[in-house]
């Protein structure tokens, strides 16, 4: 072991700046791949590609840990060097500290199974936020040391290079080096681009903590117009869950759309005795019951004590009578786009439900109202947002995200 250390030390100087190099790469690819997996945007565009990608993310961050350990091996020779270089030190525990926690926190969300939703939903929130702080950081941090900078500080210096770093009484010093100002001002181009989103997410996490503001905001922002209004149940209002804890991603793969009493509707059919369907007038007038769950995606995070108030899926197959034939049932999105089957078998759960309230109030446009599917067992890609049509069928459906590698049995 010692030999092999030794021989791992040997010419470290040469070692620490390519561990430097390769590093830097790993944490572009991740940087890169990690920001298309989180932007909004980039989840409907991918489609199938988002999977890979996800797979290739964490293919890369479990290969960092080589770089961090030969680091490991290096360091104490490392440290003598910046004997004297405060500065540089502390450059050091932080980097090491951003790496260590990504990597830390990106095997949680790895094996999020295992780690169960509570620990996936911290995890969540540190890699993020420590994104959002170390990303900028590393940033700044490789342009302002770039070797174009320091070549342009030397000019500004005057010195020769081996003593550019020696202090040196006799020469003047200026007060702002070229330098300095092109490192304040890429810190301050930094901070204006990253700084809004980074408001933005952190105002986000606040809101979910404690007093939902950020559902507040969803209400507001309804753009959908169902007449009458639903009236809710006693347990709904206030909720017997006591509110939902945690906040929602809006995730959609299509434009959030819109609808009214004109272009709203809900159909069952397929292999049923008789096809039904419903308007708004009529819907709002089923038999509603109310229940309290927890609502997981699989990708970390989870909203907890939701009570929704809904038809169960059971009453509703029940209306149309199931044939003998039928094995599952698709969902079909009113954004013309997003599916998802769940068999019969699946279905026969008490909270299998056709949601049209959350904590007492309508669904907003944004969460999938004004119905959606509500799959409490089930990682939420099977809570079918603006639900619209239920169609049984005598196979099994593989819906949109399970066509691009999520499982089609989706127990948490
Ligand atoms: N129509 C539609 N339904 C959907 C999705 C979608 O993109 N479109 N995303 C699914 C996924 S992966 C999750 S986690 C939840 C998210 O629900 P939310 O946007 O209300 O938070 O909706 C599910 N239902
Ligand atoms: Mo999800």
């Amino acid at each position: 072991m010692s030999g092999l250390l030794k021989k791992l030390r040997q010419g470290y100087g040469k070692k620490l700046v390519s561990i430097h190099a390769w590093n830097g790469w790993i944490v572009l690819l991740l940087a890169l791949s990690g920001l298309v997996l989180l932007g909004g945007f980039w989840r409907g565009v991918l489609g199938e590609g988002r999977v890979w990608l996800k797979w290739i993310h964490i293919a890369v961050g479990i290969a960092s840990v080589l770089p961090i350990a030969y680091y490991l091996v290096l360091a104490g020779k490392h440290w003598k060097r910046l004997k004297g270089k405060p500065k540089q030190k502390l450059n050091v525990y932080i980097v090491l500290t951003f790496l260590f926690g990504w990597l830390l926190s990106g095997v949680i969300l790895w094996q999020f199974k295992l780690a169960g939703p509570r620990m996936s939903n911290v995890a969540l929130v540190t890699h993020d936020l420590l994104t959002w702080i170390g990303l900028p950081y590393i940033i700044y941090h490789s342009l302002s040391r770039a070797r174009w900078l320091k070549d342009s500080n030397r000019r500004t210096m005057q010195l020769p290079p081996a003593e550019r770093d020696v202090y040196h009484p006799a020469a003047p010093q200026p007060l702002y080096t070229r330098r300095a100002f092109i490192r304040g001002a890429i810190g301050a181009g930094i901070a204006v681009t990253v700084g809004p989103s980074f408001l933005k997410w952190f105002g986000d996490q606040l809101g979910s903590v404690g007093n939902g503001r950020n559902m507040e905001q969803l209400i507001q922002n309804d753009s959908n117009v169902m007449l009458p209004a639903p009236e809710p149940l006693p347990d709904s209002a206030p909720p017997i869950g006591g509110g939902a804890q945690g906040s929602f991603r809006v995730y959609t793969v299509t434009p959030i759309p819109s609808f009214n009493n004109e272009n709203w509707s809900m159909r069952i059919d397929g292999l049923v005795d008789k096809a039904l369907e419903w308007d708004w007038d009529t819907f709002v007038k089923l038999k509603r019951t109310v229940q309290v769950s927890d609502f997981h995606c699989v990708t970390g995070w989870s909203v907890y004590n939701n009570t929704w108030e809904g038809i169960p899926v059971k009453e509703i197959l029940a209306l149309a009578g199931v044939k003998g034939k039928a094995k599952s049932a698709i969902f079909y999105s009113g954004d013309g786009v997003y599916t998802s089957g769940i068999t019969l078998e699946q279905l026969a759960q008490d909270d299998a439900m056709i949601a049209v309230m959350h904590d007492g109030k309508p669904i907003p446009s944004d969460l999938g109202g004004p119905v959606r599917l509500i799959m409490p067992g089930m990682y939420a890609y099977k809570s079918v947002k603006w639900l619209n049509r239920i169609e049984l069928i005598e196979g099994e459906h593989i819906g949109y995200w399970e066509q691009r590698g999520y499982s089609n049995e989706a127990w948490v």
